[in-house]
């Protein structure tokens, strides 16, 4: 009795490992196809900032921004582009107090911000409530 239910549990732990293997396979093969076109879809969301514009990634997480210090060049147009990735970040918002921008962060959508670089400065941005300190640095 107690051998044969041994056997059912190796038998249905070797089930579970196939199948997961199988999924793995799966997701990976669909991952591999879905690429042209989450690709393309990613390049037209995008779209808002004019083409040729330098764009820089900046991930609002658990810790606040990443990276927390992005440097760019007198007079090189920029967009950022904040994404939040977390639920449990304050980061649900991110404020720019001199260009007196203020733009929600909704959950893994991107929300380009423009960022004038014509003059140099440091221009700051914070979460809503002013926690997680940044800064662009135009320079
Ligand atoms: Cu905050």
């Amino acid at each position: 009795m107690s051998r044969r239910m041994l056997a059912t549990v190796a038998t249905v732990a070797t089930l579970g490992a196939l199948f997961a293997v199988g999924c793995n396979k799966s997701e990976a093969a669909s991952t591999t196809q879905g690429a042209p076109s989450s690709g393309a879809s990613g390049a037209s969301g995008a779209s808002a900032a004019p083409a040729g514009q330098k764009k820089v990634a900046v991930v609002a997480g658990e810790d606040g921004f990443a990276p927390s210090e992005i440097k760019l060049a007198k007079g090189e147009a920029a967009t950022l582009v904040f994404k939040r990735t977390s639920d449990k970040t304050c980061a649900t918002a991110v404020d720019f107090p001199e260009l007196k921008v203020k733009k929600d962060l909704p959950l893994n959508q991107e929300v380009a911000i423009d960022i004038p670089t014509g003059e140099a400065r440091t221009l700051g941005f914070q979460c809503g409530m002013g926690m997680y300190k940044s800064k662009v640095v135009i320079q």
